[in-house]
């Protein structure tokens, strides 16, 4: 059995999403961020750096337990569990990597420091704003021109590669204000046929359930928020 730590998040959703696309039975524990649970030494001990998603596998590596944090290591851990996901050929395998750490490095970031300075920071941060939006929208250009030229990510197939980018993805047009539709055709219609896969509709149920025991963030007070940030009395 694995145990899911999460919150209803990107990075959280793509390990729901490969737990239900590899058919692996889990248990989802909701970390509720605005309640600081990050930051509880159970938590630290599971991950240093404070952070959600992580995994423990009961029966891991020579039927012993193993903690996984950082979404991408466990994507990478959970692929090699299963052997799905993952080209075993070394050219597609690396591939799929190449995209996968680019989602790391920085769709995921880039998209995060965006989202933060648009919704959360104080008002005077234009050039901040200004430089996450160009990041992002480079980067977006780049996912849409792979998914040009390939089925997937990774190339001819489905791969983690997709799987952490999807639920990135698949906010952009809220994040950025855009038709993606029109704009990135081609993120469109990659999106859309994640969507229907079945495992996608299991995995954002189980993260709604998880939702249902978190704080909404719409109701997090100003002290959860510098809590979570690190700024205020919380800053270092
Ligand atoms: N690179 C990490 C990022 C993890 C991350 O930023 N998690 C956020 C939620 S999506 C978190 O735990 N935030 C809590 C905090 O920063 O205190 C990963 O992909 O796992």
């Amino acid at each position: 059995m694995i145990t899911l730590y999460a919150a209803d998040t990107a990075n959280s959703g793509k390990i729901f999403l490969a737990l239900e696309e590899m058919e692996l039975p889990y248990e989802a524990v909701p970390v509720d961020l605005l309640r600081g649970a990050q930051f509880e030494p159970s938590h630290l001990r599971l991950n240093p750096n404070a952070k959600i998603p992580v995994i423990v596998d009961e029966d891991g590596p020579g039927g012993r337990r193993h903690v996984v944090f950082e979404s991408g290591a466990i994507l990478l851990y959970l692929a090699e569990k299963t052997a799905k996901f993952l080209s075993s050929d070394p050219v597609e395998r690396s591939t799929a990597i190449q995209w996968l750490m680019l989602q790391m490095s920085s769709v995921g970031p880039m998209l995060g420091q965006f989202i933060h300075f648009a919704r959360f920071a104080p008002s005077d941060n234009q050039y901040a704003l200004a430089r996450y939006r160009a990041q992002v929208l480079r980067v977006v250009d780049v996912l849409d021109g792979q998914l040009a030229q390939n089925s997937w990510l990774g190339g001819e197939n489905y791969s983690v590669a997709d799987i952490a980018t999807f639920p990135w993805a698949r906010a952009l047009g809220g994040i950025l204000d855009v038709d993606v539709e029109k704009k990135y055709k081609n993120i469109w219609r990659w999106t859309a046929q994640i969507t229907l896969r079945p495992a996608s509709e299991r995995a954002d149920a189980a993260k709604a359930a998880l939702a249902s025991h978190l704080i909404a963030p719409e109701k997090a007070s100003p002290d959860a928020l510098d809590r979570l940030f690190g700024r205020g009395e919380s800053s270092k």
